[in-house]
């Protein structure tokens, strides 16, 4: 009887520890700055990364118009800053990585003015490979890749 029970009791750590171990490894993966993930412990990861935008370019840790790696299928998050005067956004064209179809994902509000911040979010394609980012205001200069991987 307490073979049984002893065996069911390793068993039932086992499984915590199972269950246990990936989140703690997603929870690691995250933030590279210290940012945290916002907590949804439901379902998929979450990315977060904190983007600049000046006059007139994308900036993240310092590198103009980033090519920004993230996780297929994880839920992205990205904070944005407008340091600059003029007014900016930020455009995903989603997974069929043409803009101003139904996929597309905007940051919002869709209209960053100088000094204000936004966020866009999206769900990363599943499928791996470069897919593009912009601002809508200034599609020549700001503009950089999504690296899904
Ligand atoms: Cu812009």
């Amino acid at each position: 009887m307490n073979l049984v029970n002893g065996k069911l009791h390793l068993a039932a750590l086992a499984a915590i520890a199972a269950l246990t171990l990936p989140l703690v490894a997603i929870a690691c993966g995250g933030g590279d700055d210290g940012e945290g993930t916002g907590g949804t412990p439901t379902g998929g990861a979450e990315t977060t990364f904190d983007l600049a935008m000046g006059d007139n370019f994308f900036e993240l840790a310092g590198e103009k118009n980033p090519t920004i790696a993230i996780p297929a299928g994880e839920e992205i998050t990205i904070n944005l800053s407008n340091g600059g005067v003029a007014i900016h956004n930020m455009r995903f064209p989603g997974d069929d990585n043409d803009y101003d179809t139904g996929d597309d994902a905007a940051s919002d509000p869709a209209l960053v003015t100088g000094g204000q911040e936004a966020t866009l979010a999206f769900t990363a394609p599943a499928k791996a490979g470069t897919y593009d980012y912009r601002c809508d205001f200034h599609p020549t200069d700001m503009l950089g890749k999504f690296k899904v991987e």
